[in-house]
């Protein structure tokens, strides 16, 4: 085992100056600060390397239980402060820096962040990895090490245009390559019969292969000295490149099957895009899958394993339906190269997997054509049938021969497609939601008949986020108050927060706490001043809507209620010091293939044109809508925001985490019953949140009875008069033609009920300004709103998920 340097100043700068000049070959005096960065990322390993080294042997000689979280996406945000926080090293850190003429922050600012996700998915993984490393649990995060993360989106004219995120263009020092431990993945070919001994068995004949490389990352727990891994996969051709056909000449076609191969671990996949990108969606999925399973059953597992007793020993977690492939698989390997029998693998394979359903948009559940898969994975599509064909008998025999009921439950489709929600539930040992709201409707409409099938089978994890990087590393004025009013271990025992509730009346307090809601919009404006060039009012009420672009979030209402505002100024309607002075703050990517949403993020910036131009709105109303939102800048964001919109249409949501964030620090929210808001309006109480809206029954009902827009611009003159100034050209120099498609979804289709609505949500934002005048009083909901949100701590998730799906417990 290694020494961990000491844990001084003087070490630090040792080790940093050795990792500078041995790592980096270079002295101080002609380092970059890309150098100095690396050799700091480097020193900070140094200090985690021992912990990590004696962890995975702990794990490997114990043999407990652990969890495999599988997961397509980790949005794991920038990594040098959350390990120099973790262990404890922040301020020797900075006092080495300064000692080598150094300062922390110009380092840091050299991170550029792994934004291996698209959104809230994602970035929930990278919670639940930090929780479990801090609770202890032995367990390794499964995912893929994409060369280019999710798109750096620049504005041009307004619009969206993407562009391509070589995160690792200077390299990376967090992770360790394993070349010698790639496993071999395969696709394509054909399946065959063959008598082994009297046994008639099949066997996968596949027609080329990938090498699965794997990357290791240290994740370390906070102040616990646990360091637990995080395993991402990158594609590699089995063969460089065809030395033959290139000495004849022809280097394209020499290097055709590496870059086919490669391809598989180029980009990340934006969700909504192009049937194009199916197949090597398809392909990353079972690379990752693949390689984990085989990861964990040949390399973690002792040679001798007794494969009866895996799930005593793994729970393969599947983060949504991106790695459901994942159960044919472990069946293939116990079956085919195993020799298990299938009724014995079946029985194991049902143990040794759970599914987490992240949505309830029908398009997002994903299906795979038949003739897709059966070319890709021939043996898996057998596979799938088999289960489906065992499943459904066991089906006949509980319900008789009910035609339409196996039809709905079948795992292939009419159309001959392969739900894989679906065997992810059959195959599953348990399935939930992500919110109360969420998994109650997963049983009552997404899956009812399986809720029928499987007694027991669903339940719920409300999820959390990590007070770690949410609160203590993006918060420091909040966390620093929060420990001088109630001391040290709430970050690890977030339901401490509620210690606070009695300090809500407190003048000295609530000035403290005000205090630092003004210093983190003052950090923010110098972050927006410096990143885009943007000006933040440090007297305006923060109105912030932060997340992807999807027309079931209404980021159309919130625009609409801007628009109204600026309408009832300039036609003089109100006095500009009738209105509450606000800046609405927009982040936001639009996937690249989704037309409307990248339509309406041209709206907004078009809104926000017109309306930081106007003179006549000056100092009233303001738009920013700083490009490329990312972990990064949420961790400036949310702790300045003082009002957090949440205003999906009630069903439509999951959860939501950026709804806890914000909560968490000190925002109000404004949302309607759906998702994970149901559960902060109960924690946080009917005056401390702005509740507006149908709730998913009255949805349900106004569906059922026929929705028809029109009538709702009808009876309200604002939206009337917002709407109509949309379509004027008022946003687009005259051009009525640019918004067009927008306001005419709206107003003859709204699939997401924004116009059912609007009255009401302007009516919550008249309440949202009556309570913002009483500072006193806003103040005292904002604390409340911190003080009843431990809940939300993803350890807790963690604990749930713990006590309820996985039963594995922490090692001590
Ligand atoms: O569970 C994490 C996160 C939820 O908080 C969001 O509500 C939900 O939209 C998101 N789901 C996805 C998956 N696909 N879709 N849509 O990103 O998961």
């Amino acid at each position: 085992p290694v020494q961990a340097p000491e844990p001084t100043v003087d070490g630090f700068v040792t080790q940093f100056l050795r990792n500078l000049n041995n790592g980096r070959g270079v002295a101080l005096s002609t380092s970059t600060a890309n150098d100095r960065y690396f050799a700091l990322a480097a020193t900070v390993r140094d200090y985690l390397m021992a912990r990590w080294l004696e962890d995975v042997r702990r794990q490997r000689t114990i043999q407990s239980k652990g969890v495999a979280y599988l997961s397509a996406e980790y949005l794991l945000g920038r990594q040098l402060d959350n390990n120099l926080l973790a262990t404890g090293l922040t301020d020797i850190a900075d006092e080495a820096l300064v000692a080598c003429g150094l300062d922390l922050d110009d380092v840091r600012a050299m991170e550029v962040e792994p934004g291996l996700g698209n959104g809230g998915l994602g970035r929930l993984a990278a919670c639940f990895i930090d929780s479990l490393a801090t609770l202890g649990v032995p367990s390794v995060g499964y995912g893929i090490r994409y060369e280019y993360g999710i798109f750096r989106q620049t504005f041009v004219d307004g619009q969206q245009v993407e562009q391509a995120d070589s995160w690792l263009a200077l390299g990376s020092p967090w992770e360790f390559p394993h070349p010698e431990a790639a496993r071999t993945v395969s696709f394509g070919g054909h399946t065959e019969t063959y008598d082994d001994g009297g046994v008639t068995r099949t066997r996968w004949v596949p027609a080329w292969n990938v090498l699965a490389v794997p990357y290791n990352y240290m994740v370390p727990g906070y102040h616990n000295g646990r360091v637990n891994t995080l395993r991402l996969w990158s594609a590699q051709a089995t063969q460089g490149f065809d030395l033959r056909v290139f000495n004849a000449g022809d280097y394209q076609e020499a290097v055709r099957a590496q870059t086919y191969a490669e391809n598989i671990s180029k980009v990340l996949y934006p969700e909504d895009s192009t049937p194009q990108g199916k197949e090597l969606r398809l392909q990353q999925q079972y690379f990752f899958v693949a390689a984990s399973i085989s990861d964990f059953v040949n390399l973690i597992l002792p040679a001798d394993f007794d494969l009866a007793n895996l799930p005593d020993r793994v729970i393969f977690q599947l983060n949504d339906t991106h790695p459901v492939i994942g159960v044919p698989e472990l069946m293939r390997v116990l079956v085919d190269e195993k020799g298990l029998e299938w009724d014995a693998a079946w029985q194991i394979t049902q143990q040794c997997f759970a599914y987490t359903c992240h949505t309830l948009l029908p398009e997002a559940l994903e299906v795979w054509p038949a003739d897709l898969l059966g070319r890709l994975l021939p043996r898996h599509l057998e596979i799938i049938y088999r289960i489906n064909d065992e499943f459904l008998e066991a089906v006949r025999e509980r319900f008789g021969d009910d035609s339409e009921r196996i039809r709905r439950m079948s795992i292939v489709s009419p159309d001959g497609a392969i739900r894989m929600a679906y065997l992810a539930t059959v195959a599953g040992s348990k399935v939930n939601g992500v919110a109360e709201l969420h998994s109650q409707l997963l049983r009552e409409k997404v899956l009812p008949d399986f809720d029928e099938f499987y007694p027991g089978k669903f339940t719920n994890v409300t999820n959390g986020v990590t007070p770690r990087r949410f609160v203590k590393l993006a918060n420091p004025g909040l966390s620093r108050l929060i420990t001088d009013t109630i001391g040290a271990g709430w970050l690890t025992d977030l339901d401490r927060l509620r210690e606070l509730e009695e300090y809500a009346d407190d003048a000295e307090f609530r000035s403290a706490f005000r205090a630092v809601k003004s210093a983190n919009k003052r950090v923010l404006a110098r972050t927006l001043a410096e990143r885009d060039g943007l000006t933040v009012a440090d007297d305006h009420l923060l109105d912030v809507m932060v997340k992807r672009l999807h027309e079931y979030k209404r980021q159309t209402l919130k625009l609409l209620h801007i628009i109204t505002e600026y309408d009832a100024i300039v036609s003089g309607r109100v006095t500009p010091d009738q209105v509450t002075p606000r800046t609405f703050v927009f982040g936001a990517k639009a996937a690249p293939g989704y037309a409307m949403a990248k339509r309406i993020i041209h709206l907004i910036n078009a809104v926000g044109s017109v309306v930081n131009d106007d003179p006549r709105v000056e100092g009233r109303l303001k738009v920013l809508f700083p490009p490329n939102y990312n972990v990064t800048l949420a961790e400036r964001i949310v702790p300045a925001a003082d009002l957090s919109e949440q205003i999906s249409l009630a069903g439509k949501e999951a959860s939501g985490t950026g709804n806890m964030k914000f909560a968490l620090n000190g925002a109000l929210t404004i949302g309607t019953d759906d998702g994970a808001n149901v559960e902060i309006r109960e924690l946080v109480g009917d005056d401390n949140f702005f509740l507006f809206g149908m709730a998913e029954p009255e949805v349900a009902d106004l569906q059922a009875r026929g929705y028809h827009p029109i009538d709702f611009v009808r009876a309200d003159e604002n939206l009337s008069r917002a709407l109509e100034l949309i379509s004027s050209g008022a946003f687009s120099g005259g051009d009525a033609s640019v918004f067009e498609p927008v306001v005419s979804n709206l107003t003859h289709h709204d699939p997401f009920m924004a116009l059912a609505d609007y009255t009401d949500y302007i009516a919550a934002q008249k309440r949202v300004d009556a309570l913002y005048a009483d500072q006193d009083a806003w103040t005292r909901a904002a604390i409340l709103n911190v003080a009843r949100c431990g809940f939300f701590s993803s350890d807790r998730s963690m604990r749930d998920y713990i006590d309820r799906i996985w039963h594995t417990p922490p090692i001590l």
